[in-house]
C-alpha cells in the first residue's frame, strides 16, 4: 500500500476543513475498525500503538507524560495515555493532560509550515522589511531557500561581523531542545543570543544558593505527606506542573495535612485540593510574610533556639562578623530603627489580606509541628523579587525544623519535578556540540542555573538579556551604566528565529519586537509551525516535530525515562534541524559533521547507553538503566559496547517509559539539609558562614553589582520599580497585570489547537468589583491598555479574583489588527513592561494596565471559530 498517498490525502483533507476540530471528528470515524472502547492498547488489527513524545514545555523543560498513539498506514489516529500499570502513590501512572491528549491535532494542524517559503516582497537587494508580518508568501525549493540564507549569512558576516547576528534560539540546551543550526553559527564564530538571565525561574536561584547553600532543593514526592500544614504561595500545579504533583499533594491532604494556597485568584489547584485560599494582591507576598513575622515576633511564636543554632542575621545578637548589629531582621520587622513596625495592619494596606487573617495564619503556622513552605516561580517574578525569596526562607527558619522530615522550604515543586539529583536520566544525545565563541561562558543549561561566572563579571557579558532585548536592539546598546565600561554597543542586522523559541511572542514588549523584526536586514526562521515569530520572517523553513524525528530516550523530570517512537514520516517537506545545519555548512565552507556531530543512530544510541538510575540517594550511586546487546548495537550500526542494566531496550520501547520504583522511606527519600540539622558543626552549609543566612551580604552584593535592582542583605518590602507593582498605580493605569500559565497551552505551543481553544478561551480575568466599576459584564469585549500596547479580549468576570488586578494568560499568539495596532490574539507580551530585575530576571507580575469596555469597530470571533493564521498566497 502506498502509505505516503494515504497520509498526504488525509492531511490535505484535514487542512482543507476548519482545522483540528474537524480532524479530531474525522479520526474518530476513521479508526472505527480499531475502536478500542475499553482502551486495550494494541488490539487493533491494521495498525499499531506507538509512544509519541510530548515535548511541550510544561515544567521548565519538556512535559513528563506518556502518550500512546495509534498509527495506521503511517497516520496517527487515536491517542491514549498511561494505563498499563497500576496507579499507586509510590509509582503513579504518567497520565497526560488535555494538551497531551490533543497532540494529534497539534502535530497535524493547518498551522504547520509545509514548504520552504519566502515573502513575495523580499529580495536580496531590497528586503522591504516594513512588510514583514503583512506580506504575501511564495513557495520555494529547499535548494533555493538554503542558497538565499547562506548568501545572507555571508553578507552579514562580511559587512558587520558575528555580533550583528541575533540567534533567537536556545543556546546549548541539551538533547530535546538541541538545535544543530546554533552549532553552525558557533562554527562561524558565534552570534549574539538574547538569553542572559531568565524569564522563567524568577529571582529564586541566587537567594537559594547564597542563603541556604542549596540548588533546587526539594523534598521528594512521598515525603511531602510528612507535613501537617502546607502553605503554598502561587502554586498552581494542577494547571502548570506536569506529572503527579497535585496527586501527591492530594495524598498529603488525605494523610491529614492541611493545605493553604495564597494566590491572587482561586486557581485550579486551590479549587481541587486546598482547604483555604488566601486572596492576595499580585507581587505583595513580601509584605504579607513580614506581617506574619511581626505577629510571631510580638507573641514569641517562633523557634529562637533553631535560629540561634542554624541561622545568622535574625537578631542583633546573631549577626555575622563585620555586619552592623542594627541591620538584623527582627529590628527591621519591629521598626526599631526605621520607625515603621511591619504590623499586620501595615501589611494589609499593601497586600490586601485583612490584618486579623494575617495574625490567624501566623498563629496557625507557629502551631503546626511540621510545615511545608512552597512557592511558585511567579512569586519572585517581580521587581527585586529576591526580597520575597529572602523573607520566604526567613519565615521557614523562624518556624524551625528545616532539615527534619515534614519541614521544607522550596520553590521547584516536588523532587519529581525539576530538581537537582534525578532518580532516573536519559543519556545526553547532544555531546560534541560546538560552543558559541561569542559567549564563551555559556553554562550547560541556562534553564536551570544562571551563569554565575557572568554574573560575577558583567563586563564580560556578550549576550543580551531576554527581558529588554527588543528595546536594547532598537537603542543600539544594552546593559547598565554601572557595568565596567558602561553600556555595551549593539548593532543587529540579521535574525535567526529558530531553536525551539517563539521569542517574538514569548518575550515582553512584543510591539518593540515587531519593530526590531521589521528593521533589520534579514530574518529567517525554522519551526514546525507558522507561529508569530515565523510570520514576521523573510524566509521560513519547515521543521519536523519530535513525532517525525523520534527514536530517542529522553527525560525531563527526575522520575521517568521516556522512549519516543517515530510516529510518522516528516509531514510535507519538513526536515530535521540537523539537515538544515548540514546543508548550510556545505554552502559556507564548513564541515557539516562539525555542526551536526552525530548521526540519528548515534543520538539514539547515546540516549540509550547513557540512561541511568539512582540506586542510593546518600551515595549518589547511578547505574546503567538499560541492558544493551551487541545485536542492539549492530541494528543501529553504531560503535559501542554491550552493557548490563535492569531493563532491555525492547522492554523500554514496548512500555514507552521506565518509572522510578519508589516506596516510602526508600533509599531515594530526601530530606533537604538533614545532615546540617543533625550536626551543623560537622556538616556546615556551603554558604559564607556555614549557616542559613537570614542576613546575606554576598547575595546583596552580587545582585546590586548587576545594576538591575538594589536589594538589602535581609528581606524587606520595597517598591522595586517606580513604574511597576503595588504602590505605583496611576489614574491612567490603575490595575496590576499578572500572567499565569494556561491549561490551553505550553507557552505558545498548542494555541493553534481548536479543541483547546474551545475548552480554555483566552480571556481578560477580572474581579467583579473592577468590572462593575467599569460597567463590564462577563463576556463583554474589553480593551486592555498599557504604555506598551493594546489587547482586545472578552472579559471573564469572577468574584474569586482579587480586586485591583487583572490576569491574561501566557502564550496566546499575537494577531495584530494593522489598522489600529491592537492585538486581537491576546498575547500579554503586547502589554508587558520589559523589566529586568535582580539577577536579570523578568518581572512578569505587576505591569500597570487599564481595562475598559471596547467601543470600537473590531469584531472578535470566539477563539474556537477564529481562523488559524495561514501564509497568504500559498496554495493548499
Ligand atoms: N499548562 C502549562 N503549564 C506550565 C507552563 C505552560 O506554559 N503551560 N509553563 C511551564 C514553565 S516553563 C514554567 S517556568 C512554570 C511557571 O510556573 P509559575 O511561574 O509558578 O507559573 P504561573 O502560572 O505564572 O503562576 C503560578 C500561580 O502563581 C500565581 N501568582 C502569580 N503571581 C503571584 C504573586 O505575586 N503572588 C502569589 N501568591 N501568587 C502569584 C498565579 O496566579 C498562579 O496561580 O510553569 C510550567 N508549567
Ligand atoms: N507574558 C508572559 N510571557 C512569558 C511567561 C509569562 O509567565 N508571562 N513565561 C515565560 C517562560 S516561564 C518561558 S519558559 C518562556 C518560553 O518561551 P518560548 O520557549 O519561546 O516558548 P514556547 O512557546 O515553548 O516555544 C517553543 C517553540 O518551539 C517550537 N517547536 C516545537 N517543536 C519543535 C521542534 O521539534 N524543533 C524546533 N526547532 N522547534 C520546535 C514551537 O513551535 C515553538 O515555536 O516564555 C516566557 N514568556
Ligand atoms: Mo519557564
Amino acid at each position: 500500500m502506498d502509505t505516503t498517498l494515504t497520509r498526504r490525502s488525509f492531511v490535505k483533507w484535514g487542512t482543507a476543513t476548519a482545522g483540528a476540530a474537524a480532524l479530531v471528528g474525522f479520526t474518530g470515524c476513521a479508526s472505527s475498525g480499531g475502536e478500542s472502547g475499553g482502551g486495550q492498547q494494541g488490539s487493533e488489527a491494521a495498525g499499531e500503538w506507538k509512544t509519541g513524545a510530548c515535548m511541550n514545555n510544561c515544567s521548565c523543560g519538556s512535559s513528563r507524560c506518556l502518550l500512546r498513539v495509534y498509527v495506521e498506514d503511517g497516520v496517527p489516529l487515536r491517542i491514549r495515555t498511561d494505563e498499563q500499570d497500576e496507579d499507586t502513590i509510590e509509582v503513579p501512572q504518567r497520565r497526560a493532560c488535555p494538551r497531551g491528549r490533543a497532540q494529534i491535532s497539534n502535530m497535524m494542524s493547518p498551522a504547520r509550515i509545509k514548504y520552504p517559503m519566502k515573502r513575495k516582497g523580499w529580495s536580496p537587494d531590497n528586503p522591504n522589511g516594513e512588510m514583514r508580518g503583512k506580506d504575501e508568501w511564495e513557495r520555494i525549493s529547499w535548494e533555493e531557500a538554503l542558497d538565499y540564507i547562506a548568501a545572507e549569512i555571508k553578507k552579514t558576516l562580511d559587512q558587520y561581523g558575528n555580533r550583528a547576528i541575533l540567534c533567537a534560539a536556545y543556546d546549548d540546551i541539551g538533547d530535546t531542545y538541541f538545535d544543530p543550526v546554533v552549532c553552525m553559527f558557533n562554527l562561524l564564530g558565534g552570534a549574539v543570543h538574547h538569553d542572559l538571565g531568565t524569564v522563567s525561574l524568577g529571582s529564586w536561584p541566587l537567594p537559594e544558593m547564597f542563603m541556604t547553600g542549596g540548588m533546587l532543593a526539594a523534598p521528594d514526592a512521598l515525603s511531602v505527606a510528612d507535613s501537617d500544614l502546607h502553605i503554598l504561595f502561587g502554586c498552581n500545579w494542577m494547571a502548570n506542573k506536569g506529572g503527579n504533583t497535585t496527586y501527591q499533594l492530594d495524598y498529603a491532604r488525605q494523610q491529614g495535612g492541611k493545605i493553604i494556597i495564597v494566590d491572587p485568584w482561586l486557581n485550579q489547584t486551590a479549587q481541587a485540593v486546598a482547604d483555604e485560599w488566601v486572596a492576595i494582591r499580585p507581587g505583595t507576598d513580601t509584605a504579607f510574610c513580614l506581617g506574619m513575622a511581626y505577629h510571631q515576633i510580638e507573641n514569641n511564636l517562633f523557634d529562637q533556639e533553631y535560629l540561634d543554632t542554624y541561622c545568622v542575621g535574625f537578631d542583633a545578637e546573631h549577626m555575622p562578623e563585620g555586619a552592623p548589629a542594627e541591620d538584623n531582621f527582627k529590628d527591621y520587622v519591629l521598626g526599631t530603627h526605621d520607625g515603621e513596625p511591619k504590623t499586620p495592619e501595615w501589611a494589609e494596606a499593601i497586600c490586601g489580606v485583612p490584618a486579623a487573617r494575617i495574625r490567624e495564619l501566623a498563629e496557625e503556622l507557629a502551631g503546626a509541628e511540621n510545615v511545608n513552605f512552597f512557592a511558585g516561580q511567579s512569586t519572585t517574578k517581580i521587581p527585586a523579587g529576591e526580597m520575597f525569596a529572602q523573607v520566604f526562607y526567613t519565615l521557614a527558619f523562624m518556624h524551625g525544623g528545616m532539615g527534619t522530615p515534614g519541614n521544607y522550604a522550596s520553590w521547584v515543586g516536588l523532587h519529581e519535578g525539576m530538581s537537582g539529583a534525578p532518580y532516573v536520566t536519559a543519556g545526553d544525545s547532544s555531546n560534541g556540540a560546538q560552543k558559541n565563541p561569542v559567549n564563551p561562558l555559556t553554562p550547560p543549561s541556562l534553564m536551570v542555573t544562571p551563569n554565575f561566572a557572568e554574573i560575577q563579571d558583567p563586563g564580560s557579558w556578550e549576550k543580551i538579556d531576554f527581558t529588554e532585548c527588543w528595546q536594547s536592539i532598537l537603542d543600539g546598546a544594552y546593559g547598565r551604566d554601572i557595568w565596567p565600561g558602561g553600556k555595551k554597543p549593539l548593532d543587529i542586522h540579521h535574525i535567526y528565529s529558530g531553536g525551539y523559541e517563539n521569542s517574538l511572542n514569548s518575550l515582553p514588549n512584543a510591539n518593540a519586537g515587531i519593530e526590531v523584526f521589521r528593521k533589520v536586514d534579514f530574518v529567517w526562521g525554522a519551526n514546525p509551525f507558522f507561529d508569530p515569530s515565523r510570520q514576521y520572517c523573510d524566509i521560513v523553513l519547515p521543521v519536523a516535530t519530535w513525532w517525525e524525528k523520534g527514536n530517542l530516550a529522553w527525560t525531563n523530570n527526575s522520575e521517568t525515562v521516556f522512549w519516543a517512537d517515530r510516529i510518522m514520516e516528516p509531514l510535507y517537506e519538513s526536515k530535521p534541524e540537523g539537515y538544515i545545519a548540514e546543508e548550510l555548512c556545505k554552502r559556507l565552507d564548513l564541515d557539516p559533521k562539525a555542526a551536526n556531530t552525530m548521526t540519528d543512530e548515534e543520538r539514539t544510541y547515546a540516549s540509550l547507553a547513557g540512561a541511568a538510575y539512582l540506586v542510593d540517594g546518600a551515595t549518589m550511586d547511578y547505574q546503567p538503566l538499560l541492558t544493551i546487546t551487541q545485536e542492539d548495537i549492530d541494528a543501529l550500526g553504531v560503535e559501542g559496547a554491550p552493557q548490563e542494566g535492569i531493563m532491555t531496550v525492547a522492554e523500554l520501547k514496548e512500555k514507552g517509559c521506565y518509572k522510578a520504583q519508589r516506596s516510602k522511606g526508600d533509599k531515594l527519600t530526601s530530606v533537604p539539609w538533614s545532615a546540617f540539622f543533625a550536626d551543623p558543626a560537622a556538616n556546615p552549609l556551603p554558604t559564607s558562614t556555614g549557616k542559613f543566612e537570614i542576613y546575606c551580604p554576598t547575595l546583596a552584593a552580587i545582585v546590586n553589582s548587576l545594576g538591575y535592582s538594589q536589594i538589602s542583605p535581609i528581606g524587606k518590602w520595597q517598591i522595586g520599580d517606580p513604574e511597576q507593582g503595588q504602590g505605583t498605580q496611576t489614574d491612567e493605569y490603575p490595575l496590576l497585570l499578572w500572567t499565569p500559565h494556561s491549561l490551553r497551552r505550553a507557552h505558545t505551543v498548542n494555541d493553534n489547537v481548536v479543541s483547546l481553544r474551545e475548552a480554555f478561551p483566552q480571556e481578560c480575568f477580572m474581579s467583579s468589583v473592577d468590572a462593575e466599576a467599569r460597567g463590564i459584564k462577563n463576556g463583554d469585549l474589553v480593551l486592555m491598555t498599557s504604555p506598551h500596547g493594546q489587547v482586545l479580549r472578552p472579559a471573564k468576570v469572577m468574584p474569586t479574583l482579587v480586586p485591583g488586578s487583572v490576569a491574561l494568560q501566557d502564550g496566546a499568539w499575537i494577531q495584530i489588527d494593522e489598522a489600529t495596532g491592537i492585538d486581537m490574539g491576546g498575547d500579554p507580551n503586547i502589554l508587558q513592561a520589559p523589566k529586568a530585575s535582580g539577577q536579570a530576571s523578568q518581572s512578569w507580575t505587576g505591569t500597570l494596565v487599564q481595562v475598559e469596555k471596547y467601543t470600537g469597530n473590531i469584531t472578535l470571533e470566539p477563539d474556537k471559530n477564529r481562523p488559524i493564521v495561514m501564509p497568504v498566497g500559498i496554495e493548499e
